[in-house]
């Protein structure tokens, strides 16, 4: 099918119209049903995972800051679609959607999220810090902008190494105003870097609101002054997010240095548990539940095409739930980290 314009997302009005670039960025390209049905699974885990987490930090089973990712699924899930083995991912603190997208188990990052011996970070890290050499996940990180810079250097060893991996860093509409992502940026378009920056801008920054908070509200031309390509991409549609990440991802490995994706997106839930959001309407928020929701359009596709019955996706739901309640009763039930490991990994 030929590519289309995607559907842009609502009540968006930037302040500059998008660089012109050569690339086709928003155009979909629609998917097959296999990938259709991936693309639903990996969404729909993330979703239940991250209602579950929300259910047991309001049991006090989870300590600390957890940020839920709810509503931004299609991000990670389009991204990750495109990578390939050896890419590195890299975030912030709202870092969980990342982490099952990458291909860690529910089990080991739930432990981590109850603080216990078998989580990714042998329940010291908690939701923000989690890595996976393993996977290529480098964390995980409360400092906002600090993964962007620390994304860069991950760039810097691919370039070095002479290997042909891209890193991946995400970071906040918030995060985007930050020196330090400049500084990066300058690095990495002096010497090429295979990066892909990403936006996710989801519309707040804690409880601030893009259009209070930011001078130039089109993220996707932030690298203008570096010579850094960008394009704005429909966050809430997997098919345009993997479109636009199959051609950030081939112009970095070309050796054509770094670009920028802005990812239109939304989160459903507050910044962290403690943020009760009354910066904004629930008005806002059921509108963009209603109409926008990633999950659903997949959802809705599948059905319209007659490719899956409301009886297969029941079954998708029902294995998706028993990872998920397995992986809450790992997490209850393993043992918290021995008081001997209280100095262990710990750089003092
Ligand atoms: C250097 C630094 N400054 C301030 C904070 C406090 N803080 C935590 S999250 C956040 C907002 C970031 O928003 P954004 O980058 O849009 O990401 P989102 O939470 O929307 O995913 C702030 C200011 C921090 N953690 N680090
Ligand atoms: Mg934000």
């Amino acid at each position: 099918m030929a590519p289309r314009k995607s559907a842009s997302v609502s009540s968006r009005k930037s302040a500059a119209k998008p660089a012109k670039t050569d690339f086709n960025g928003g155009a979909i390209a629609e998917f097959d049903r296999e990938t259709e049905l991936a693309a639903y699974r990996e969404m729909l885990l993330i979703r239940r995972f991250e209602e579950k987490a929300g259910q047991l930090y309001g049991m006090g089973f989870i300590g600390g800051f957890c940020h839920l990712y709810i509503g931004q699924e299609a991000v990670v899930v389009g991204m990750q679609m495109a990578q390939k083995e050896g890419d590195q991912v890299i975030t912030a603190y709202r870092d969980h959607g990342h982490m099952l997208a990458c291909g860690m188990n529910a089990r080991g990052v739930m432990a981590e999220l109850t603080g216990r011996r078998s989580g990714y970070s042998r329940g010291k890290g908690g939701s923000m810090h989690m890595f996976s050499k393993e996977k290529n996940f480098y964390g995980g990180h409360g400092i906002v902008g600090a993964q962007v810079s620390l994304g860069t250097g991950l760039a810097f060893a691919n370039k070095y190494r002479g290997n042909d991996s891209v890193a991946v860093a995400y970071f906040g509409d918030g995060a985007a105003n930050q020196g330090q992502v400049y500084e990066s940026f300058n690095m990495a378009a002096l010497w090429k870097l295979p990066i892909v920056y990403i936006v996710e801008n989801n519309r707040y920054a804690m409880g601030t609101s893009t259009t209070r908070a930011t001078a130039q509200s089109n993220y996707s031309l932030r690298g203008t002054s570096f010579g850094i390509p960008g394009m704005q991409v429909d966050g809430m549609d997997v098919r345009a997010v993997k479109a636009a990440a199959d051609e950030a991802l081939a112009y970095c490995r070309s050796g054509k240095g770094p670009i920028i994706l802005e990812m239109l997106t939304y989160r459903y839930r507050g910044h962290s548990m403690s943020d009760p959001a009354k910066y904004r309407t629930k008005e806002e928020v059921q509108k963009m539940r209603s109409e926008q929701d990633p999950i659903e359009q997949v959802r809705a596709r599948l059905i319209e095409k007659g490719w899956a019955t409301e009886d297969d996706l029941k079954a998708i739901d029902k294995e998706v739930r028993d990872i998920v309640a397995d992986s809450a009763d790992f997490a209850q039930s393993d043992p918290e980290p021995d008081v001997s490991e209280l100095y262990t990994d710990i750089l003092l």
